[in-house]
C-alpha cells in the first residue's frame, strides 16, 4: 500500500451530516442498511463520492430513493454521478462477524457482538467517509434474536425498543452530538449492569452503567468507583460536565486495546474493568483508575473536539494521556504517591518511547506519513504527546493551562481540528508567557522526532560567588530528518549545598526578590549559559527535576554528587533518578568490562539508607531500590549484548539481596498489612515494598542453599489474601528458581483456571521470569501447546508472546537466534490472525541494529525472512520494511 501524507490533506468532497444505520445481527451474515443524508462540500470540486468500504459486501445503492450505478474500485465504492445538490444515499451491505479475526469492525466475542472502530473499523461495517473530519449525527436501530442478545447497546439515548417476530428484539439509540465514525459502537449480548446515578454541579441526573457477563458482577465495583471519580474530577479540575444522560461501559474478553472512548458506550477489554482483590493486583487496581479515566476524559478531549486527520491522533491522545496522569497523581493523594506515580509515567516513557525514537520506526508526535495509522498508536503519539502537553503546562503555570483549555474549547467546541490549534488556544490565553514567545520554535515538538541530549555543565567561581549553568542541546538524526533544529526545553532545577540544603536562585540582573529555590529555565537555543550570583558555596545541580523534559540529561555528576542529590533533594523524581543513575553508571560498568559486578560499600549504604529511612514512602523505596530494567541498560549503549546485562544485572540483585539481608527482613516484617484489602496508595504502598523484600529474601537464601525463605513464600502463596501478594510470592519462587515454583503454579492454575485474566497472569510470569539456562525460553516455548494458549484472543496472546519477545531480553535474544526464529514464526502465525497485534509483535525487533553481534546479523536475518513474505498485512510490511531501511 502507498504511504499517506500529511501533506496531502484536502478536505472530502462530500459531508454526511446525518446517518440512520439499521442492523440484523447475525453471526454469519450481518445485515446493514444505512440512510445518509449526504451534502456537498461547498468549497470542493465534487466529482465522484467515494466511500470506504473493506472486507464487506454490497446489496443495494440509492440516491434519493432511486437506484443509482457504482461500482467497487479496491477499498472504495464509487458512485461516478451522485445526484445534484444535497441527497439521500441508501445502501445495504453484508459483513461476517464470527469471520472477523481482525477484532477491527464488528465482530464476535464470547457469544456477542462488539464494534471497534478505531481508526477505520468503521468502513468494515459499512460503506461510509470513514475519516475523522466527517462528522455526523447516528441513530442506530438494533435487531436481534432476543434470548441470544438480550441487551442491544449503542450511542447515546436509547428512544425505543420492543418485541419483533420469530424471538427477535430491537432497540433505537440515537445520539445527539455529531460523531467521526470512529467513535460509532454497537453491543448486543448477554450482559448485566452495575449501575449508579450521578448528579454533577448543575443538578443534572445521570446514569452510569457497567456492563459485564453474568458472573463478573462482582468485580465491577472498582470500574465504577473509578468512573464516578473521572466524572467528579473533570468537572472540578477543567470544568468539563458530563454531556449524556447516560455513560456506559462494556467490557469485553477479546479485544486490540486497552478500551475505546466511543460517544457514551466506551468498549474496554476486560483486563481494564474487572477486578476484585482475590483476581486483581494493586497495579491492576491503578490501570484500572486510569484507563477508565482515560477513556471518559475523551469524552471532551478526542469526542467534543476530535482530530482533522490521524496525523493529529496526538491532539486527542497525548492530550488525554496526560489529562489521565494528572486524575491518577491528584487521587494518589500525598506528595510522595504523587511522585510515585510521575516516576512510574517516566519509567515507562523512557522504557517504551525513548527506544522507540531512536529505532528504525521513530516517527514525530505528529507523524508526516504512514502507510497502517494502527502502527501510530505509539508511546510517541502518546507518551510523548503527554509530555509535550505538559511542558506547556509547564510553561504557562497551572491556572494558565486552565485557561488555555477554556479558550480550546470555548474555539473549537463540535469541531475536527489540528495540534497547531490547541497550542494557539494554550499560547493566546497566556500571552506574555514562555510558551507564547516561544510558540513557533515550541511546536517542533509535534513535528520533529528523536529524544533530545541535553548537556550541563556548572562552575563555580569562589571569588565572584556565582555560579554558571551552560545548557547545550543536540538531537541525534532520525530516519528521514537529518537536521535537528532546537527544541525549547524547560529545565526545572534547584541547586543544593554539599551537604545538601536548598540555595536560593537568582539570576544577574535579577532583583533580590526573585530567589526562589527552584525555577524552570527555558532553553531554546542551541547553547544557553546561566549566572547565579550570591552562591556561598560549590552547589550539587539538581537538573530537569519532576522531568520537565523528554530528554536524555547528560550532566556529568560525579557518584558523590548523586549521593547527595540522593539524601537530599526536595524533588523525589530526582532523588530517585540519582539513585538510578549510581546504579546504572555500576551496570554500565560491569557490561564495558565484562568483569564480574562487585558493589562498593558506598552504593550499599546508600541503598540501606533508603531502605531504613524512616519518612520515605514505601513504594518511592522500592522504586529507588530497584535496578534500572535491561531495557533501559540497553538504550544507554551502541553495542547491545543482552546476555551481558543480564549477568550484571543479576549480580547486582543478588548482592543488594546478600548485603541487606537484615533490612530486607525487616522490610518484610514491618510492612505486612492487616484487615481488608484495599488498592489505596497506602496499603499498596506496604505491598510494594514487603513482596519485593520476600524476593529479595528468597533469591539471597536460595544462593545459599537455605531453602528457609523458599517455604515462607509458598506459605504466603498459598495463603495470601489477595493477588498482589500471592503474585508476589509466585514471583520471588519463579524470580529465585526456586524448586517450589512448578508446583506453585500448578497450584495457581487450578486454582483460577475458570478467570482468564488471571490465567493470562499465570502465562506472564511464565514468560518473564529471569532467564537461566535457556530455561525460560524453553517454557514458553513449551506453553504454545498448552490447552489454554491461543492466539486468536490478544491478551493470552500477548501474555506469553510480546512478554517474551517484549519484555524478557535476556530469554528473547540468545546466541542461538531461537528467540529471532520464535519471533518470526509467531509474527507470521499472527499476521494471518490479527494484524495489528502482529505487528506489535513485530516491533520486538525495532532496535536490532543496535545488538552486538551474533545477535545483530541473526536478528536482521529473521526481519528480513519476514519481509520476504508475499502475503502480509500492511500493518506488519510498513514495521519489517522500516526495519530493513
Ligand atoms: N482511542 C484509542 C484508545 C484510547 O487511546 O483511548
Ligand atoms: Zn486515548
Amino acid at each position: 500500500a502507498q504511504a499517506i501524507k500529511r501533506a496531502d490533506y484536502a478536505a472530502p468532497a462530500y459531508w454526511i451530516r446525518s446517518v440512520e444505520l439499521t442492523f440484523d445481527l447475525d453471526p454469519a451474515r450481518t445485515i446493514v442498511a444505512s440512510r445518509m443524508r449526504v451534502e456537498r462540500n461547498a468549497s470542493g470540486n465534487g466529482g465522484a463520492l467515494r466511500l470506504h468500504g473493506e472486507d464487506i459486501e454490497p446489496l443495494r445503492v440509492l440516491a434519493n430513493g432511486q437506484s443509482v450505478s457504482f461500482r467497487v474500485e479496491g477499498r472504495e465504492l464509487v458512485i461516478d454521478n451522485p445526484p445534484e445538490g444535497d441527497f439521500t444515499l441508501e445502501i445495504r451491505n453484508t459483513c461476517a462477524p464470527e469471520k472477523n479475526t481482525h477484532l477491527s469492525g464488528l465482530y464476535t466475542s464470547g457469544g456477542g457482538f462488539f464494534t471497534q472502530c478505531e481508526a477505520e473499523g468503521f468502513r468494515r461495517i459499512t460503506y461510509f467517509l470513514d475519516r475523522p473530519d466527517v462528522m455526523a449525527v447516528y441513530t442506530v436501530t438494533l435487531r436481534a434474536n432476543k434470548a441470544r442478545y438480550p441487551v442491544l447497546l449503542s450511542n447515546g439515548n436509547l428512544v425505543e425498543q420492543g418485541e419483533l417476530d420469530n424471538g427477535r428484539h430491537y432497540a433505537k439509540w440515537h445520539d445527539p452530538f455529531p460523531k467521526p465514525s470512529y467513535l460509532f459502537a454497537l453491543v448486543a449480548a448477554d450482559l448485566v449492569a452495575r449501575e449508579q446515578h450521578v448528579r454533577t454541579r448543575s443538578g443534572k441526573d445521570h446514569l452510569l452503567q457497567v456492563w459485564v457477563r453474568r458472573g463478573d458482577l462482582d468485580k465491577t465495583e472498582h470500574a465504577m468507583n473509578s468512573l464516578i471519580a473521572s466524572v467528579v474530577w473533570d468537572e472540578a479540575r477543567f470544568r468539563l460536565p458530563l454531556d449524556l444522560e447516560r455513560f456506559m461501559i462494556v467490557a469485553v474478553g477479546d479485544f486490540n486495546m486497552g478500551a475505546m472512548e466511543n460517544k457514551g458506550l466506551n468498549i474496554f477489554n476486560t483486563k481494564y474493568v474487572l477486578a476484585n482483590a482475590a483476581t486483581a493486583t494493586d497495579s491492576d487496581f491503578a490501570d484500572i483508575e486510569s484507563v477508565v479515566g482515560h477513556e471518559y476524559f475523551h469524552n471532551w478531549t478526542g469526542n467534543r473536539i476530535t482530530c482533522r486527520d490521524w496525523f493529529q491522533l496526538s491532539l486527542k491522545e497525548g492530550l488525554t494521556v496526560f489529562r489521565d496522569q494528572e486524575f491518577s497523581m491528584d487521587m494518589a493523594g500525598s506528595a510522595s504517591a504523587r511522585a510515585v506515580k510521575r516516576i512510574l509515567d517516566v519509567r515507562t516513557l523512557r522504557e517504551r518511547q525513548f527506544p522507540e525514537d531512536a529505532g528504525t520506526m521513530a516517527h514525530p508526535v505528529r507523524p508526516d506519513e504512514y502507510v497502517a495509522i494502527d502502527n501510530f498508536y505509539t508511546a510517541t503519539v502518546y507518551e510523548k504527546g503527554a509530555e509535550v502537553v505538559r511542558m506547556m503546562q509547564t510553561l504557562v503555570g497551572r491556572e494558565g493551562f486552565a485557561k488555555g483549555m477554556a479558550l480550546y474549547f470555548e474555539r473549537h467546541d463540535g469541531r475536527a481540528v489540528t495540534c497547531d490549534d490547541f497550542a494557539q488556544s494554550i499560547a493566546d490565553a497566556n500571552p506574555g508567557s514562555e510558551l507564547a514567545r516561544t510558540l513557533p520554535h515550541f511546536k517542533r515538538w509535534y513535528g520533529r522526532a528523536g529524544t533530545p541530549h541535553l548537556t550541563a555543565r556548572g562552575r563555580y567561581d569562589a571569588p565572584t560567588r556565582t555560579y554558571t549553568l551552560a545548557l547545550e542541546q543536540h538531537t541525534p538524526a532520525t530516519p528521514g530528518q537529518a537536521e535537528k533544529l532546537p527544541f525549547v526545553i524547560p529545565v526545572a532545577m534547584g541547586l543544593l549545598t554539599r551537604d545538601g540544603r536548598p540555595m536560593a536562585l537568582r539570576l544577574e540582573d535579577e532583583p533580590a526578590d526573585k530567589a526562589a529555590e527552584e525555577r524552570v529555565l527555558v532553553l531554546d537555543e542551541a547553547r544557553a549559559f546561566y549566572t547565579f550570583v550570591d552562591v556561598d558555596s560549590e552547589p550539587v545541580p539538581s537538573l530537569l527535576r519532576h522531568f520537565s523534559a523528554p530528554v536524555r540529561l547528560h550532566d556529568g555528576l560525579s557518584d558523590d554528587e548523586l549521593l547527595v542529590l540522593l539524601a537530599h533533594d526536595p524533588d523525589p523524581f530526582n532523588r530517585w533518578e540519582a539513585g538510578q543513575r549510581t546504579a546504572l553508571h555500576r551496570l554500565l560498568a560491569a557490561v564495558r568490562d565484562g568483569q564480574p559486578l562487585q558493589l562498593d560499600a558506598a552504593f550499599v549504604e546508600a541503598m540501606r539508607g533508603v531502605l531504613r529511612h524512616e519518612t520515605l514512602d514505601p513504594a518511592f523505596k522500592d522504586l529507588t531500590l530497584t535496578p534500572p530494567t535491561e531495557t533501559y541498560v540497553a538504550e544507554q549503549l551502541d553495542h547491545v549484548d543482552p546476555q551481558r546485562i543480564h549477568a550484571a544485572r543479576e549480580a547486582m540483585v543478588l548482592q543488594l539481596a546478600r548485603d541487606l539481608r537484615a533490612d530486607w527482613e525487616w522490610a518484610w516484617e514491618t510492612h505486612q498489612v492487616g484487615g481488608a484489602y484495599s488498592p489505596d496508595a497506602v496499603q499498596a504502598g506496604r505491598r510494594a515494598l514487603a513482596n519485593p523484600a520476600l524476593q529479595m529474601l528468597c533469591l539471597d537464601a536460595t544462593a545459599r542453599g537455605d531453602v528457609l525463605w523458599q517455604g515462607k513464600a509458598y506459605q504466603r502463596f498459598k495463603d495470601a489474601s489477595n493477588m498482589t501478594d500471592r503474585q508476589g510470592a509466585l514471583w520471588a519462587l519463579l524470580a529465585s528458581h526456586s524448586e517450589m515454583a512448578d508446583p506453585a503454579l500448578q497450584r495457581f492454575h487450578d486454582q483460577f483456571r475458570d478467570d482468564a485474566l488471571v490465567i493470562d497472569k499465570w502465562f506472564i510470569l511464565q514468560a518473564a521470569a529471569p532467564e537461566k539456562d535457556g530455561r525460560v525460553f524453553a517454557r514458553a516455548k513449551a506453553l504454545l501447546k498448552h490447552p489454554d494458549f491461543t492466539l486468536a484472543n490478544p491478551n493470552r496472546a500477548r501474555s506469553l508472546i510480546r512478554t517474551l519477545c517484549g519484555e524478557n531480553p535476556a530469554a528473547f535474544h540468545r546466541t542461538d537466534a531461537a528467540g529471532y526464529v520464535f519471533w518470526a514464526e509467531r509474527v507470521i502465525e499472527l499476521d494471518a490472525i490479527n494484524p495489528q497485534l502482529a505487528s506489535r509483535v513485530a516491533r520486538a525487533l525495532d532496535r536490532w541494529a543496535t545488538l552486538a553481534e551474533p545477535y545483530r546479523s541473526a536478528a536482521r536475518e529473521a526481519i528480513a525472512r519476514v519481509a520476504a513474505r508475499a502475503e502480509l498485512s500492511d500493518d506488519v510490511r510498513e514495521v519489517v520494511t522500516r526495519a530493513l531501511e
